[in-house]
């Protein structure tokens, strides 16, 4: 059982405007693997040299592997208890935003209303010629990259890679969101990758308290008010009880 700090506890009393700021290792505990780290890799490559444009232009085989293989794992995994009591503060808080930087599509199937995702969904693909969109289950079989119905192009997900632009008005739906907001919940992002890492920062600026939940420290840890360091499937739920006891 954690003891949570008095001055958050104070916070989270007077509190209505909450910011979920997530990353991969909130799906951790779902058994989607993250991108850094030991259990973080994919065949040895980084993230950088798979989430990449000339990655893809390169070598479109490896790459869209490397996505078929992760909605493989997505389609077998669940939301854990953290994604859950997430979208259960909803009851106890009058405006509770997600701002992810997964794609995994796990907040939402966890029941959270108010999502905001920067770097696009996997079940999403479009056409790199012509910009047809398709989903996931038009290619979900398909092993091999596939090819545009209209016009033969190469077929890409939609997520953002390294270099690309992060869909504009989600990212400042999101940072105004950020800018408003009591408290900022950073949880399970190694606050490397920029713009989305602004979005706690812009958080802070204006006012807000920031915590973070992660197994480890981070570029983020300095910034926060707080850290707590654990697995955020177990310590999201303390927090949710904590609220819903009124223990503060
Ligand atoms: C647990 C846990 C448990 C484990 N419980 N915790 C400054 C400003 C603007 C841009 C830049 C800048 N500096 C550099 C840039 C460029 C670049 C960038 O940020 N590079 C850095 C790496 C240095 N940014 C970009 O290129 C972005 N675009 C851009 O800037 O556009 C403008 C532009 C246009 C044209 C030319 C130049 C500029 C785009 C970035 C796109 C990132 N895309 C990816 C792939 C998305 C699709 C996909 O999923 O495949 O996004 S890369 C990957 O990293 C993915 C993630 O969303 C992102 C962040 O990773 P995340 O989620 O933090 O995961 P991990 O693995 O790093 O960390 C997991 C954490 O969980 C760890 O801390 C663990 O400890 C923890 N953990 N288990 C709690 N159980
Ligand atoms: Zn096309």
């Amino acid at each position: 059982m954690i003891h949570f700090r008095e001055d958050f506890l104070g916070k989270l009393k007077s509190a209505s405007r909450l910011v979920f700021f997530s990353g991969a290792g909130i799906s951790a505990e779902s058994g989607i693997p993250t991108f850094r780290g030991e259990e973080g890799l994919w065949k040895k490559f980084k993230p950088e040299e798979l989430a990449n444009f000339n990655s893809f232009i390169r070598n479109p085989q490896m790459v869209w592997e490397w996505y078929q293989y992760r909605r493989k794992i997505g389609k077998e995994s669940l939301p854990n208890p953290g994604h859950f009591a997430i979208a259960e503060m909803e009851k106890y808080f009058s405006d509770v935003t997600v701002v992810t930087q997964n794609v995994d599509n796990l907040h939402r199937r966890a029941g959270s209303k108010n999502i905001y995702e920067l770097h696009g969904n996997i079940e999403k693909n479009f056409c790199i010629a012509c910009h047809s969109r398709y989903d996931f289950l038009d290619f979900q079989e398909s092993v091999d990259v596939p090819r545009c119905k209209s016009c033969g192009g190469l077929i890409r997900p939609d997520v953002v890679w390294f270099g690309e632009m992060l869909p504009q008005d989600v990212f400042s739906e999101a940072e105004s969101k950020a800018s408003k907001c009591d408290i900022c919940f950073i949880v399970g992002t190694s606050g490397i990758v920029y713009p989305a890492a602004f979005i706690p920062l812009t958080a802070k600026q204006n006012g807000a308290y920031l915590v973070e939940i992660n197994i480890n420290p981070t570029e983020l840890s300095s910034t926060a008010d707080y850290s707590l360091y654990g697995r955020s499937g177990e310590i999201l739920p303390l927090i949710l009880s904590a609220v819903k006891s009124k223990e503060y």
